[in-house]
């Protein structure tokens, strides 16, 4: 897609503490270099590790880049950088998640949103809500969040910010029902996006995760294949955290994407390299900021450029 300069800006303002970490410990291993040896390759693999890359990760961007460079009889330490450039791309690209936007397989398009507690699950829907909204759909928020007091409200205010409806119930009500009735009432008024709030729960809590697979399966039941789409929503300020935590939702409901969330208050960005490579699941939208411009399509090319 044809991105305007405003997207590369957030996207580079947002990485820039991720950035600042890659290029400064990089910028000194390269600085004076002329040729590369062992010892470059060493010392490059051991900044990926420690930037939240992964040593799995470093060694399979470090090996492919070597085995290029070795093939094509190259030893100039910029030519390693570009290397390492396209193999981070090249990780990244098969990863790339997208909604879909114009002829919708389904009416209404049902999106489930499942995390940890304040990962970003509600701000996310909210704006994802406003750029849908903008787009000309019609979007329900499902407040299926019946566990915290705030959580309608917090989510109701995103409805009346884009124009969106809103189906909830009592606090402390069966969260399946409100998935029930939104989906039910998305048919009746032939909306487009049905986005799914639920309450953060933690991956390793039995009969919540349990209680998210009942959702699913009452989703299922009032439109068979729904949800269409079951998004899990990742804070990267916890680095490595992040891998457990969609392994072991993944497991539980089987996830179509992830969200990355906060890349803007982390220096841990790079988690998403590894992310790629361990799981397979498509990464749909990363959150680089507060606004609603902040929550951006996920672009394999765009992101190493401002990250590296
Ligand atoms: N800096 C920054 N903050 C973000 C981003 N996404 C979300 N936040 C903030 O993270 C905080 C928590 O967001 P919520 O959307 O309430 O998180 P949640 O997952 O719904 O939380 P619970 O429902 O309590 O589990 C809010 O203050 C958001 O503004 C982001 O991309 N960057
Ligand atoms: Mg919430």
């Amino acid at each position: 897609m044809a991105r305007n300069n405003s997207f590369f800006k957030r996207l580079r303002k947002g990485l820039s503490k991720s950035r600042e970490q890659l290029n400064e410990k990089v910028g000194a291993v390269f600085s004076g270099r002329k040729g590369i040896d062992e010892e470059l390759f060493e010392e490059l693999e051991e900044i990926l590790i420690t930037s939240d890359i992964g040593f799995d990760t470093a060694q399979t961007l470090i090996e492919s880049a070597k085995r290029k460079l070795r093939h094509k009889d190259i030893n100039n330490p910029e030519s390693l950088k570009q290397s390492i450039r396209e193999e981070m791309v090249s990780l990244l690209k098969p990863k790339e998640g997208q909604l879909p936007t114009d002829a919708l397989p389904t009416s209404p398009y049902v999106i489930f949103f499942a995390g940890v507690n304040g990962v970003g699950k509600t701000t996310t829907i909210g704006k994802l809500a406003l750029k849908l909204k903008k787009s000309g759909k019609k979007v329900i928020l499902a407040a299926a969040d019946t566990f915290r007091a705030a959580a309608t409200p917090q989510l109701a205010l995103w409805g009346e910010k884009s124009g969106a409806y809103i189906i909830a119930h009592q606090d402390g009500s069966d969260p399946s029902a409100v998935v029930y009735d939104a989906i039910q009432s998305a048919q009746h008024r032939k909306v487009d996006f049905v986005l799914v709030d639920t309450a953060g729960r933690l991956h390793t809590k039995k009969n919540l995760m349990e209680e998210l697979k009942k959702m699913c399966r009452v989703a299922n039941k009032v439109m068979p294949g729904a949800p269409q789409e079951k998004f899990l929503v990742l804070d990267a300020t916890n680095g490595q955290n992040a891998i457990m935590q969609a392994k072991m939702f993944h497991e539980a409901i089987g996830l179509t994407g992830l969200i990355m969330t906060k890349m803007d208050s982390t220096a841990k960005g790079g988690v998403i390299f590894q992310i790629a490579h361990e799981l397979d699941i498509p990464i749909h939208l990363i959150g680089v900021g507060e606004e609603v411009e902040d929550l951006q399509d996920f672009e394999a090319e765009a992101f190493v450029q401002a990250i590296f």
